[in-house]
């Protein structure tokens, strides 16, 4: 092997659910960034490194990008796509992700925003362990190809690890010679307090219905480490009072549960034991307030 050592930004772009945060979390065989059945559950960019033999590669997960929402959309929502296409400048590569079951309006969005970009794009295929008939792969490829032209189009299936050695072969392939940013063993530019944060956010989107995890977000305020264990005392901010009743839940049952999955991740993740100190608060509008976002972490 030669010495030269390689690396470069990596964007992962497209519509809500597509299989954004899987694919990194699968990439990097760490789980570091949150995923749900939900759209919308990745509200910001989010820093995963690899390191592979001389190449590292700067894996930035992002928002789903939402059609119309630009102007028209709340404060969060426009926050969210602002921190999507702002990756879209200043990275190496640009990985497009559309689901393998078929092409949708959501991705027409995403394509249109990466149209006068110069910066090269693969086309990842999600989830293709999803469809019985693989031969239906070739006319969606023949349909891509037309649409734009890409470096290449990979189908991946990120839950079962099928085809990351051919992506990351891929996007190697457009890395540039350069010295590597990060250690070996570094992961992330995030905080603990970040992904703590995040971690229990994860559980409110997975336990509570629809609506209330677009209107609800989560802020650390304070950890605290001992020898035995470390003590998290964090927030679950809500819009409006009658809506505590449903993050609480009957007799505390679902906030209890809420916690009780969070403190378990937490605690894989930081390999300590963890006391975690969940409560509720209401922010009325903060999703709509750039002064009460900023305070929660959303600058
Ligand atoms: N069957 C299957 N499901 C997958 C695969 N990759 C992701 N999913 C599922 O698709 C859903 C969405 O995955 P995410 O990774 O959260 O999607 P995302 O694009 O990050 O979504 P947002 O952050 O909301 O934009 C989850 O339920 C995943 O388990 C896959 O390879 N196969
Ligand atoms: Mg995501």
């Amino acid at each position: 092997m030669s010495s030269v050592t390689k690396s470069g930004y990596i964007t992962i772009i497209g519509r809500p659910n597509v299989g954004k945060s899987t694919l990194l979390n699968h990439c990097l065989d760490m789980k570091l960034s949150i995923t749900s059945r939900k759209p919308q559950t990745t509200r910001h960019q989010l820093l995963g490194v690899l390191t592979r033999g001389h190449s590292q590669f700067l894996f930035l997960d992002t928002p789903g990008i939402n059609a119309g929402r630009k102007r028209s959309g709340n404060s969060i929502e426009r926050y969210m796509n602002r921190q999507a296409l702002s990756t879209l400048k200043d990275v190496d590569v640009i990985l497009f992700l559309v689901e393998g079951t078929g092409w949708r309006d959501g991705d027409a969005t995403v394509l249109k925003y990466l149209s006068s970009t110069e910066v090269p794009v693969i086309c990842v295929l999600t989830k293709v362990d999803r469809l019985r008939n693989k031969s239906l792969l070739l006319p969606l490829i023949n349909e891509l190809s037309q649409k734009r032209n890409f470096r290449a189009i990979v189908p991946v299936a990120a839950l079962r690890k099928e085809g990351l050695d051919m992506l990351l072969d891929a996007v190697e392939s457009e890395l540039h010679e350069r010295p590597h940013l990060f250690s070996a063993d570094e992961i992330t530019d995030r905080s603990t307090s970040f992904l703590v944060g995040e971690m229990i956010r994860e559980q409110v989107v997975r336990q509570l219905g629809a609506e209330l995890p677009h209107r609800s977000t989560v802020l650390v305020e304070k950890i605290e480490e001992a020898d035995e264990q470390t003590t998290i005392f964090a927030s679950i901010c809500i819009e409006r009072v009658s809506q505590k009743r449903i993050v609480i839940g009957k007799g505390g049952s679902r906030l209890g549960s809420i916690g009780e999955s969070a403190r378990h991740n937490i605690s894989d993740f930081l390999g300590k034991r963890i006391d975690l100190r969940l409560h509720v608060r209401v922010r009325s509008g903060w999703t709509d307030d750039r002064k009460s976002m900023a305070e929660l972490g959303y600058r």
